[in-house]
C-alpha cells in the first residue's frame, strides 16, 4: 500500500495529502519532519530522503521525494484523464503551474509566512517580511488574471495544477496582511476547497 511520511502543516505535504484525496488512493500516514523529527534518522536518510525533508512516498517499493514530482508521478499513474490530462497541451499548462508554484510563488511568500506565522513578533525581520508580502502579491495578480474566464487551471476540470497552486493560495489568502482583490483567484479557491479533499488538510489557523 502505499506510504506517505509528512507532517500536514507543509504545503509540500499538503499537495501530496490533496492528491492521493482527489485520488481516493488507501495509503498509511506517518508522521515525520518539524516535532516529529524520523526525518533525522540515518535510516531515513538513507532509505527514504538524502535531503531529510518531508514529503517521501513508497509506493509498492518505488521511494519518491519532492512534492511536485510526487504529485505529478501519483496523477500519472493513477489519475489520467483527471488529475493527469490526456491532453498535452492542457497537461503542460497544468505542469507549468506546478512549476511557477514551486519556483515562483512559493518563494516569493517564504519569508512572510515564516516571519508572521511561525517568529515571535520581536524576532521578526518586518523589511524581508515587507518585501515578501510585495513579491507575493505581485504573483498573485499573476494567477488571478489567468483564472479569469477559467474554472480550474488547465480549463474546466480539476488537475495536478490546481493541487500545486490550492495550498499556495491556502496560505497567502490567510496570512494577515494586505491584499490586492483577486476575485477570481478567490472565486476559484472557494471552488477548490468545496471538494472533499481539503477538508482537514488545508486547515486554519496557519501554524
Ligand atoms: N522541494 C521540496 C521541499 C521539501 C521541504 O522543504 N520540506 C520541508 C517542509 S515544507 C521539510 O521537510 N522541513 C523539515 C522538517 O519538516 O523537518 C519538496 O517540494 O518536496
Amino acid at each position: 500500500m502505499l506510504k506517505i511520511w509528512g507532517r500536514l502543516t507543509s504545503v509540500n505535504v499538503q499537495k501530496v495529502m490533496l492528491t492521493v484525496r482527489e485520488l481516493a488512493l488507501p495509503h498509511t500516514f506517518v508522521q515525520a519532519g518539524g516535532k516529529f523529527g524520523v526525518v533525522d534518522t540515518a535510516d531515513y536518510a538513507a532509505k527514504l530522503n538524502p535531503n531529510r525533508l518531508v514529503p517521501v512516498i513508497d509506493d509498492g517499493g518505488f521511494v519518491l521525494w519532492e512534492s511536485n514530482a510526487i504529485v505529478r508521478y501519483l496523477a500519472a499513474r493513477y489519475g489520467v484523464g483527471t488529475l493527469w490530462p490526456e491532453d498535452v497541451c492542457l497537461r503542460a499548462d497544468a505542469d507549468r503551474w506546478m512549476d511557477w508554484q514551486a519556483t515562483e510563488w512559493q518563494p516569493a511568500m517564504g519569508p512572510a509566512f515564516l516571519g508572521l506565522i511561525r517568529t515571535p513578533e520581536d524576532k521578526r525581520d518586518h523589511a524581508a517580511i515587507e518585501n515578501s508580502v510585495k513579491r507575493s502579491n505581485a504573483r498573485a495578480l499573476i494567477l488571478d488574471q489567468a483564472l479569469q474566464g477559467r474554472e480550474f487551471i488547465a480549463g474546466r476540470h480539476l488537475t495536478m495544477g490546481d493541487i500545486a497552486l490550492v495550498s499556495a493560495a491556502h496560505r497567502w489568502l490567510a496570512l494577515p496582511i494586505a491584499r490586492p482583490d483577486t476575485p477570481a483567484l478567490s472565486a476559484w479557491y472557494r471552488r477548490v476547497m468545496m471538494r472533499p479533499a481539503p477538508q482537514g488538510v488545508l486547515t486554519l489557523p496557519l501554524e
